[in-house]
């Protein structure tokens, strides 16, 4: 029998009222169900946003080192289970144990990082303009956060959220993906054993429609936090504009590679290798096109092909394995779809463009490593998200040409270039229009401390990460504090 799980609500586990559920099963063997989940609608969140908004005056009252320290804690527990929410993560989304490792050290890494933002919460201090006052900006929480989050990264995009989130003083409703619910769950457990106030923090089961939908349009939820596709981060700024919340999010990529003609071929390969099949190219940050020189496309695509037919594909458990399935079957029908499009441009493939379905993996949602040539850039194999294992290789003729490609589309979340001409990296660098730019790195590798997140429709200018995430959390209050004894006018007095 599989496990039955709740949600968390007002500091208790329980059902979604209406008591329904849902299954959450392994993608690499659909016979295998990992939980069943309450499948929760609009009256759980009022009672999970009602428990947040009680809670908040309380949490916001912990001074912000103790409430780092909650964290710290959170981090030590996170460690203490790193195995085993591995494991579950790579049961319940197919990502392979190394990157489900990853994926767990990323919410570790960032635990820590808040610990110490704890203890340097910092404002500003500025001189007045006028003689005896003092001027100065703190910082403040805002109140209830409501916190939706894709499969892709389980562990590691909600704390990027809930952790500053919490740190702020903010408290907080919780949306995981419907595909990824038992390491939420996981998580959930780890904040309260390590002492965040029970009302707090409230997780919330469900459909992006019914619950998503819910917590964004209640009006008693302060600010959004939001990683998913573009279109439904539209749909959410537009809600929520109604009520002037404060919305971040972390949309869509279409992330290339550059390799110049000068580049080291071999690192430039395990690179792109990396960057394109690895979480079977299911990150926003994923490699999905590669734009290579003239003067080396053939050698470099030979060499790319050969290797990536080598990939080894199979369930992630197993420690031999370098690559997945897929999240789920529809998006398995989108990845095939995608295909047959390119074929339908004129795109050649050299390589997949299939289901995989050898031995055990006929029971799962496989899908081989596959790479179009002869992309053309504004095809729509290389202009739209495809989020799978799927390459598009575009060739040019020089650095300006490639840049071009590079920028040539709505999105600007990851970008890489290969070059051993430092004029060429910093050219790159200046003129790449995205938010994360790698020189001799791939696309994805992000790091906890550092800001993370896009331009143009891959976000709204908002950064998560590092020191940046901080300031979406937290309100600043300008702070005038006037010891002359007198009126003083500013702008007019000392003028
Ligand atoms: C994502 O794809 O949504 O840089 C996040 C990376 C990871 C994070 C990716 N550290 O690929």
């Amino acid at each position: 029998m599989a496990k039955r799980y709740q949600n968390f609500i007002a500091g208790k586990w329980v059902d979604a009222k209406s008591g329904e559920t849902f299954e959450d099963r392994n993608p690499a063997n659909w016979e295998e169900v990992i939980g069943i989940f309450p499948k929760s609608g609009k009256e759980d969140v009022d009672e999970a946003v009602a428990a947040a908004r009680r809670a908040f005056p309380k949490w916001k009252a912990i001074p912000v080192p103790e409430r780092g320290e909650i964290l710290k804690r959170a981090g030590d527990l996170l460690v203490a289970r790193k195995e085993e929410i591995a494991r579950l993560m790579t049961r319940e989304m197919g990502k392979i144990l190394a990157e489900t490792r990853g994926d767990v050290q990323e919410g570790i890494d960032t635990a820590y990082y808040a610990f110490g933002e704890g203890r340097r919460f910092f404002g500003h201090t500025v001189p007045s303009e006028l003689p005896n006052k003092f001027n100065m900006t703190m910082r403040m929480p805002i109140g209830v956060a409501g916190i939706i989050t894709p499969w892709n990264f389980p562990m590691a995009i909600p704390s990027w959220k809930i952790f500053p989130a919490l740190l702020c003083g903010n408290t907080l409703v919780f949306k995981p993906a419907s595909d990824t619910p038992a390491t939420a769950n996981a998580l959930v457990e780890i904040l309260l054993e390590a002492g965040v106030m029970p009302e707090a923090i409230n997780l919330v089961h469900g459909s992006g429609a019914s619950v998503g939908m819910a917590i964004v349009r209640h009006p008693d939820v302060d600010l959004i936090s939001f990683t998913g596709s573009s279109a439904v981060g539209k749909v959410i700024n537009a809600e929520a504009g109604k009520d002037l919340k404060r919305v971040s999010l972390e949309l869509g990529g279409k992330n290339a590679q550059i390799v110049m003609d000068d580049a080291d071929l071999e690192l430039a390969l395990e690179g792109v290798l990396w960057g394109a099949f690895g979480t079977t190219g299911q990150r926003c940050t994923a490699t999905s096109r590669l734009i290579l020189h003239e003067k080396i496309h053939d050698q470099f695509v030979e060499m790319l092909v050969d290797r990536a037919s080598k990939i080894r594909i199979g369930n992630g458990l197993d420690e031999n394995v370098q690559m997945g399935p897929v999240i789920n079957q529809a998006q398995r029908e989108i990845i095939h779809q995608y295909v047959r499009i390119g074929q339908e441009e004129g795109a050649k493939l050299v390589l997949g463009g299939h289901p995989y379905e050898e031995g055990e993996c006929k029971k799962g949602w496989f899908y081989a490593p596959t790479i179009f040539v002869d992309v053309k850039p504004s095809m729509r194999i290389a202009q739209e998200e495809i989020f799978g294992p799927v390459l598009s290789v575009i060739k040019v003729s020089s650095l300006e040409e490639a840049i071009a490609v590079l920028n040539g589309t709505r999105y600007g979340l990851s970008s890489s270039i290969y070059t051993q001409d430092v004029n060429a990296a910093y050219r790159a660098i200046r003129d790449i229009e995205a938010g994360i730019t790698y020189i001799n790195g791939p696309t994805i590798g992000a790091e906890c401390h550092m800001p993370f997140g896009g331009v143009k429709e891959t976000g709204n200018g908002h950064r998560e990460g590092g020191w940046t995430v901080y300031d979406f959390f937290s309100e600043i209050k300008t702070v005038y504090v006037d010891f002359s004894g007198r009126l003083q006018r500013a702008q007019i007095d000392n003028r």
